[in-house]
């Protein structure tokens, strides 16, 4: 009898200090579990769980099951959500920093991509304090080629063509391509592209094995033309909150993802290159003459780039000249 009563009093102390102290924290991202970003962030919200001991709990809402990509943003923005992960492109319009991630040839290896990003993230780290958002960590997408229905030799073979862009950066790259963009998020590459809306696409391997994108097109070019990123970001106000121990906690496993990621990515656009050939899509080195014209575009983005802010952009292309 003691001893009952002694057990229910345990349980009801535990069920106080769980209901007391342990917070439920969601975050959302706009890919799937199969992707290297998803699997970093609940490898991510894991440690989090456990370094806190229960104390901060965090789920993640993966393929944008719980909120449509372009609106996390705003969801973390507000407090909807405490965290969630961005596809740093989509936020080109919000502020030109963040444009330093879609630009053709400013940085195609993963070691210039990581140049790159220490660059910019003083820079991408302010612009989102501003919006109420601290940065915790980025993962980079294995660099972006190109996926068409027939062999593409130069851009005159791509003209006219009805190109699928993810940002407001690639959107201005296929314009410059001699090509029509049109937004489709990834889920509906497949399906946009059987119904004909777009004829061409600029993404990583990952994703094209993903989408299973030896369905509706033959042909890949690996150009590598950039190295985009997605960042996961924390509601400032949310994090403040939290005692100094569970913000250790955050920094450290947000340290850990950033450095799996850059770790896994090399390997990752590897394995799946191999995917897209093992299905019958013929994966070939760009011409020449092709990767100038590529190149061509890029100089002409960071011109306007610059235009578009100068100060917070010669930061960035200064710090990365070092
Ligand atoms: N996949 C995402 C972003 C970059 C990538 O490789 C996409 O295609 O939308």
């Amino acid at each position: 009898m003691i001893k009952k009563t002694f057990c229910a009093a345990a349980l009801i102390s535990s069920l106080i200090a769980t209901s007391a102290f342990a917070a439920k924290w969601h975050m959302p991202t706009p890919y799937g579990d199969a992707n290297l970003p998803t699997k970093i962030a609940h490898a991510f919200a894991k440690e989090i769980n456990e370094g806190t001991a229960g104390d901060l709990d965090i789920t993640v809402h993966s393929g944008a099951s719980l909120i449509k990509h372009p609106e996390i943003p705003r969801a973390v923005k507000t407090g909807q959500v405490q965290m969630g992960e961005i596809f740093l492109g989509i936020m080109g319009n919000t502020h030109p920093v963040f444009k330093h991630d879609n630009i053709p040839f400013l940085a195609s290896t993963y070691e210039d991509a990581e140049k790159l990003w220490a660059a910019a993230k003083p820079e991408v780290s302010k612009q989102l304090a501003k919006e109420g958002m601290k940065l915790l960590y980025v993962v980079a997408w294995p660099a972006q080629s190109l996926y068409t229905k027939a062999p593409v030799n130069t851009l005159a073979d791509l003209k006219g063509l009805k190109m699928r862009a993810y940002s407001p950066s690639t959107s201005r790259v296929a314009v410059l391509m001699g090509t029509t963009p049109t937004t489709v998020q990834v889920p509906e590459i497949p399906q946009a592209f059987s119904t004909g809306i777009v004829e061409a696409m600029i993404t990583s391997p990952s994703t094209g094995v993903n989408g299973q994108a030896w369905d509706y097109i033959t042909d890949y070019t690996d150009v590598k033309a950039w190295i985009p990123k997605n960042v996961v970001v924390v509601n400032a106000k949310a994090f403040k909150r939290l005692d100094e121990k569970s913000q250790k906690v955050i920094m450290t496993a947000a340290a850990n993802a950033e450095k799996k990621g850059w770790e896994g990515v090399r390997a990752q656009a590897k394995k799946d290159t191999q995917t897209l050939l093992d299905n019958g899509i013929k994966v070939v080195q760009p011409s020449a003459e092709l990767l100038q014209e590529l190149s061509a575009i890029g100089k002409v983005m960071v011109k306007e780039w610059q235009e578009e802010s100068g100060a917070e952009i010669d930061t960035i292309l200064t710090n990365y000249s070092k």
